[in-house]
């Protein structure tokens, strides 16, 4: 299958284009290369030293013998490109990664707030839009988030994108429909995440685009066996309060000594999954594209769910680190539930890596090989929802989807 990796120098985008390439699969990777520009704001490296694009596709080329090829291309403001990308490589499939990917880094400032919306929501439209100019019958598949659903612990187990409502016809009966189920974004980087599934929706309906939107869960691991094949192919591993991502910065903070991070009680449970198992369900996705006239395809891309405050005790325990409770500097519910459907991928074969059996490879090939690299002034989170207290606990109160009384909203 010919597949474009937009965004495939990223953290997911890197590792999914070299296990598509094993696969068998030609691909061509566009991006602006924003990710390094954004390391180079921020005064960050990645704690393991990822080489070049162009090296990273001379040394796969070199080790495997497949070509992968590049184009230096901004998704979100270069649509003319875009769409010559497209003509010219008719592509089956689109992977579609080029985002701007951290709530925290989103949060930082209006700044920041306004470039997130501007990038993620123009590239997402460009791309659906480029996909009917050109004329081509392709496959997009999207990484959404799990948070698009929101924390607020409503007590329904979060199906696959669409929940089953009754509702009154206003005659005495009842209408039943399966409708996207409502979004509750925490930051603008998932707000942008909430308006990706309108645009599949609209363009899915009146085009007839055929789109796969993975809501994927916080990805943790740094290899998949591709880029184990030779150092030039690492994948690249955040930990500093922007964009590291909380798994991986309790793992580095172990291996560096510093306390781990729990931002407030702990108690916000999320969904988890290992890189490797992210490349696995891309490269099902592509084998398992909707039909002509199907719906867009949701599914949960989360293999495990955890409390913040246990994973860092498993850490803890795995390493001998210290906890440490801090102010949390994010509007969101201190402690909730999460019960979320993840059918889909199982049942297309996902055999899950869990937490459990590869944490400690995590911590030695990774955090400890790759520890000298660690600027610890990085690790602190510096960016905040608000500033002013009064509003924070306001917000949360929103966030957990409570009205005055303590009563859910119906
Ligand atoms: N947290 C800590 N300590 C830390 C860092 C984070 O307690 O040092 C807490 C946060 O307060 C939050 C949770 O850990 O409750 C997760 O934070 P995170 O930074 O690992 O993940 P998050 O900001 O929610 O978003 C990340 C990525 C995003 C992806 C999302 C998956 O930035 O690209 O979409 O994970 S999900 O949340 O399932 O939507």
């Amino acid at each position: 299958m010919k597949v474009i990796v937009l965004g495939g120098d990223g953290f997911c985008g890197w590792p999914t284009s070299i296990h598509l390439s094993h696969l068998g699969h030609e691909v061509t990777i566009a991006d602006n290369l924003s990710r390094r520009n954004i390391d180079n704001e921020l005064g960050v490296n990645s704690l393991t030293p990822i080489t070049p694009i162009q090296t990273r596709i001379a040394a796969w080329k070199e080790i495997s013998g497949r070509q992968i090829g590049f184009r230096f291309l901004d998704v979100a403001r270069d649509y003319d490109g875009l769409l010559q990308l497209l003509k010219d490589q008719e592509p089956d499939a689109l992977v579609h990664f080029a985002k701007l990917p951290s709530a925290p880094y989103s949060m930082k400032s209006g700044r920041h707030k306004r470039y997130t919306v501007d990038n993620n929501l123009n590239a997402t439209h460009n791309l659906l839009c480029a996909v009917v100019e050109s004329g081509l019958d392709v496959h997009v598949v999207h990484l959404g988030s799990m948070g698009v659903y929101g924390y607020g612990g409503t007590g329904v187990k979060i199906p696959e994108g669409y929940l089953s409502v009754r509702a009154s016809d206003g005659q005495g009966g009842w209408v039943e429909r399966e409708i996207l189920h409502p979004t509750n974004p925490g930051s603008i980087y998932h707000l942008t995440k909430t308006h990706d599934q309108l645009f599949f929706a609209y363009y899915n309906k009146n085009d007839g685009l055929r789109i796969t939107d993975l809501h994927q869960g916080i990805v943790w691991g740094t290899n998949i066996p591709e880029t184990l094949r030779d150092e030039r192919l690492i994948n690249r591993f955040d930990y500093d309060g922007d964009y590291g991502t909380v798994l991986n910065r309790l793992l580095m903070q172990a291996a560096v000594g510093h306390p781990l991070t729990v931002y407030g009680t702990g108690g916000q449970t999320r969904a988890f999954i290992h890189i490797q198992d992210t490349v696995r369900c891309i490269a099902l996705a592509l084998n398992n594209p909707p039909a002509n006239g199907d719906r867009v395809s949701i599914f949960n891309q989360m293999t495990e769910t955890h409390r913040i405050r246990d994973l860092a005790k498993m850490v803890a325990e795995l390493t001998g680190a210290q906890i440490t409770h801090l102010p949390n500097p994010r509007i969101e519910a201190e402690e909730n539930e999460l019960f979320a459907e993840n059918k889909h991928l199982l049942a297309l074969g996902l055999e899950p890596i869990r937490l459990s059996t590869a944490l400690m490879q995590e911590v030695t090939q990774i955090a400890l090989r790759y520890r000298a690299r660690c600027d610890v002034s990085k690790i602190p989170a510096t960016s905040r929802w608000r500033q002013d207290n009064h509003a924070q606990s306001r917000g949360v109160e929103a966030s957990q989807g409570l009205v005055s009384g303590g009563k859910r909203p119906v």
